[in-house]
């Protein structure tokens, strides 16, 4: 079976807030495994790639504005054990989608790190991939082939019995 991918990223405003640590920390102690991860200034034309799907939304050149502002963090988290009881159903996406929070920070519940960590909307420090086939798609559009790490951690018999 594939393994299901979510491409995560930490907006400009997470960076220059010093949170980058606080949010891979978040995935970190989850027990996702991360497979790449790398600091970033993309490109005006890889925004717009990248939320192609909002383009005719009103608040689409803010939000590239914003998210060209300065360098991103860039990460692709994945679970290890898919066949698992205590994951199934829940995949990474998903999951991370909940770590995340809701769009709008005022609605995030505490806990989650927009709940925690942001407050508008349009400064909501992190985004996650809100599908596994969009997740595939961000990955392709974010890393090349050899920055992507494949590795097994020591964490994995220890999260799941
Ligand atoms: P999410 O990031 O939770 O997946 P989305 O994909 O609908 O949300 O939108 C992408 C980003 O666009 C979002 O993180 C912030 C911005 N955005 C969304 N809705 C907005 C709105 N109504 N006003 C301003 N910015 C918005
Ligand atoms: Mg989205």
């Amino acid at each position: 079976a594939e393994v299901e991918q979510s491409y995560i990223m930490i907006k400009p405003d997470g960076v220059q807030r010093g949170l980058v640590g606080e949010i891979i920390s978040r995935f970190e102690k989850k027990g996702f495994l991360l497979k790449g991860l790398k600091l970033f200034q993309c490109s005006k034309d890889l925004a717009q790639e990248h939320y192609k799907d909002l383009k005719d939304k009103p608040f689409f050149p803010t939000l590239i504005d914003y998210i060209t502002s300065g360098p991103v963090v860039c990460m692709i988290q994945i679970f290890v054990i898919l066949s698992c009881k205590a994951w199934e159903g829940v995949g990474v996406v998903a999951s991370a989608r909940k770590l995340i929070g809701a769009t709008n920070p005022l609605q995030a519940e505490p806990g989650t790190i927009r709940g925690d960590l942001a407050v508008q909307t349009g400064r909501n420090v992190v985004h996650g991939s809100d599908s596994p086939d969009n997740g595939k798609r961000e990955i392709a559009l974010w890393f090349k082939e050899g920055e992507l790490c494949e590795w097994e951690s020591v964490q994995t018999p220890w999260l799941i019995e």
